[in-house]
Formats: structure tokens, sequence, C-alpha cells
């Protein structure tokens, strides 16, 4: 049987962290979805809109020809029975990531049967998350190195247009 996983976010936008979380993952299942959360109720504080998130995650991870690129609104649990998904990959970075993300494993095998699979952060993209890119690069810093070219020309692009 095909095992299949999904990489869940929100990927506002796409980092290097996530592309390396996704890509293990991609080494690890037949299958990989990388799913974007789509919550209306967030759209506002959220710089791109799902389709242009959904746009950089493909070609971010065009070079992985086991993984699929959707969108997803409602439950991760819905959306893995739905697929026929078998387990959900995280990345964890920190303890602090670790107590919400035991709380959402949880929470998802009691909805499902759904496993969690975490994966550890490589060291080099410990400190990486999507909401400091944005903070660090809003302020002028350099984040060159921690997204990939595409999402750096658009973060650059859309902070030039909000500014
Ligand atoms: N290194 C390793 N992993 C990383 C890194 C990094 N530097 N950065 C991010 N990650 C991993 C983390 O595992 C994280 O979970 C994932 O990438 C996505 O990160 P984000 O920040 O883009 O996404 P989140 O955390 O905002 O996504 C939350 C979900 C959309 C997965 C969640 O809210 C959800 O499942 N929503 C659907 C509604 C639902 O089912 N709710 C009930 C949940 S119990």
């Amino acid at each position: 049987a095909v095992r299949r996983a999904v990489c869940p976010g929100s990927f506002d936008p796409v980092t290097n962290g996530h592309v390396d979380i996704v890509q293990r993952a991609a080494g690890l299942f037949d299958e990989v979805f990388v799913a974007v959360g789509v919550n209306r109720s967030k759209s506002s504080s959220r710089l791109f809109t799902p389709e242009e998130r959904m746009a950089m995650l493909e070609q971010a991870c065009g070079h992985l020809d086991n993984v699929r690129v959707a969108g997803f609104e409602g439950l991760l649990t819905d959306f893995c029975a739905e697929n026929d998904v078998a387990a959900i990959v995280k990345g964890l970075r920190a303890v602090t990531d670790f107590d919400y993300e035991l709380q959402m494993a949880q929470m998802n095998a009691s909805l499902t049967e759904v496993e969690t699979v975490f994966v550890p952060t490589s060291p080099e993209y410990s400190f990486l998350a999507s909401s400091l890119v944005k903070e660090v690069a809003r302020f002028g810093g350099d984040v060159s190195g921690l997204v990939p070219p595409l999402v750096l020309e658009a973060l650059t692009a859309r902070l030039a247009e909000r500014a």
C-alpha cells in the first residue's frame, strides 16, 4: 500500500526550515502532501494569500517528485481522511514547539486514528520561523539565507507595497 503523509502549516511564507522538513518527509514516505491551512478569520494577519503561499511552495518543493501542494479548510483530520493520509509530519524546533505540538497530535489522534511523526529541526534552521523572517525583513534585515530565492523576491516586493 502507498504510505501517504502530510506536512501541514500556514507557510506565510515557506522558509528553508519548512523545505528541510518536507524533504525529509519525502524520504520517509511514498507520497507527501504539503497542505496550506486556510483560516478565513486569520486572512487579514497574513502577508500572502493562500494561492500565493501555494505557488511559492510549488516552486520551493519542485525538486521533490513525490510531493504535492494542496490547500485545506477546516480540520486537518478531515483532509487526512479524504486523502488517505496515514501520518502528519511536524518539525520540532524547541520545547516551546513540543507543548503545543503534543497537544495537537493528541487532539488529532482522538478525532481519527491518524499518527503524528515529529522530525527534529536541523540545527541550522532551529531558530527559523515565518513570523521572525517577516519581522526581520520588514526592518531591513538580511533574510537571504533563510528562505528560497523566489520567496525573498516576493517578500521584498510585498513589504515594499505595504510600506
Ligand atoms: N524547523 C523545523 N520545522 C519547522 C520550522 C523550522 N525552522 N519552522 C516551521 N516548522 C514546522 C513546524 O512543524 C510547524 O508545525 C510546521 O512547520 C508549519 O509551520 P507554520 O508556522 O507555517 O504553520 P502553523 O504552525 O501555523 O500551522 C498550524 C496548522 C495549520 C498545522 C494547524 O493550525 C492546523 O492543523 N489547522 C487546521 C485546523 C485544525 O485541524 N485544528 C485542530 C488542530 S488539533
